[in-house]
């Protein structure tokens, strides 16, 4: 009688613990959810004004136009310029970016610059660039003004979207990276998105300078920075990525096909939007290759290094978490 009496005590228990487990187990998956979707992320929509561009005719009067939708003309290359508060640092860029299309591409590049809201004149100093020390035609620079800041990602998104080119790079307006190494990305996707019967395969070509970390350019940086690099890599390592070295650097190129297949579906509009490109890129096979790129520090970053780097590794926990949990849609656009 003890022994049965015994026995149901110990049956009771165990199903109040696996209930108990259950009951953590769930409410622990739901908060995990909430916060989630509490902390994912959408482009805002672009206000009116974001849907249009302005250009310099050859005597310094500004023409306004709709932004295109798709390719145009004969336009091989494309370069967005994400920029926000950029007057002191974008000339060399520009100076060094136009001097290379205008070698190799004459006739067949663009530049769209991006201005996230700057509060320093971008946008007017760009376009008077464009007419006094350039010398461009209407259209070669073209400029897209937001009215509400969006970060880096947001800019980098709406302005590839936006692009004539066959091909569409982004560069940083710092001029970091050496301009005329565009050429070796583009030698590279051009491999890439061949196929055997005709067809083109979406393709992106990486801008990477993983084999300077040992170099005197890497070395030189600050004691933290080079800590939270190798804290945010080995994070990038655990949420997915191990075939890439370099997810950050400013400088990456994408076909055509490419574009269509990322940035309609990117949600990511802050630092961190390099790494959903490429959870997207490797989700949806498209090719892509590593590129070794020259690369100089340049003074003047955006970045607040304490603040954005908890950002973050925070929005990439929540980019993965999002996908895993089928917040964030590969195939559907936002
Ligand atoms: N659109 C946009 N671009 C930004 C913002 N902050 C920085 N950028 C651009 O991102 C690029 C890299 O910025 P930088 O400050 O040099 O960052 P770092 O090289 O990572 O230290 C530059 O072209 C900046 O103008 C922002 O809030 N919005
Ligand atoms: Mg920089």
């Amino acid at each position: 009688m003890l022994h049965l009496i015994k026995d149901t005590v110990m049956v009771l228990h165990t199903s109040n613990l696996t209930y108990i487990l259950g009951t953590l187990i769930i409410t622990g998956l739901i908060s995990i959810y909430i916060v989630v979707i509490l902390f994912s992320h959408s482009p805002r929509k672009p206000f009116p004004e974001e849907l249009k561009y302005t250009t310099s005719d050859v005597t310094g009067e500004l023409i306004t136009g709709d932004l295109p939708t798709g390719p145009e003309d004969d336009i091989i290359l494309s370069v967005v310029v994400p920029s926000y508060n950029e007057t002191g640092r974008i000339l060399a860029m520009l100076t060094e970016a136009i001097e290379f299309l205008r070698k190799a591409l004459p006739e067949k590049w663009e530049i769209v610059i991006v201005d996230d809201g700057s509060s320093d004149g971008t946008s007017d100093y760009c376009l008077k660039l464009s007419h006094e020390k350039f010398n461009l035609k209407p259209n070669q620079l073209r400029v897209i003004k937001f009215t509400q800041n969006r970060g880096k990602g947001g800019a980098v998104r709406q302005g590839l979207l936006r692009v004539r080119g066959k091909y569409g790079l982004f560069a940083d307006a710092d001029g970091a990276s050496k301009f005329s190494d565009s050429q070796l990305l583009l030698d590279s996707i051009k491999q890439l998105e061949k196929s055997e019967n005709g067809k083109t395969y979406a393709a992106m070509a990486i801008g990477s300078r993983a084999h300077m970390v040992n170099t005197e350019a890497v070395i030189k940086r600050s004691f933290i920075r080079n800590c939270l690099m190798y804290g945010f890599h080995t994070l990038v390592w655990v949420f997915g990525i191990h075939s890439i070295n370099d997810t950050q650097c400013g400088f990456k190129m994408f076909n055509r096909e490419a574009i269509d297949e990322i940035f309609p579906y990117l949600h990511t509009e802050g630092w961190i939007f390099d790494i959903e490109i490429l959870l997207l890129g490797i989700t949806k096979n498209i090719k892509y290759k590593e590129i070794p790129v020259s690369w100089h520090e340049v003074s003047g970053s955006k970045m607040d290094l304490a603040i954005d780097s908890l950002k973050m590794a925070k929005d990439l926990v929540i980019i993965r978490m999002a996908y895993i949990l089928g917040i964030y849609n590969a195939n559907k656009e936002c």
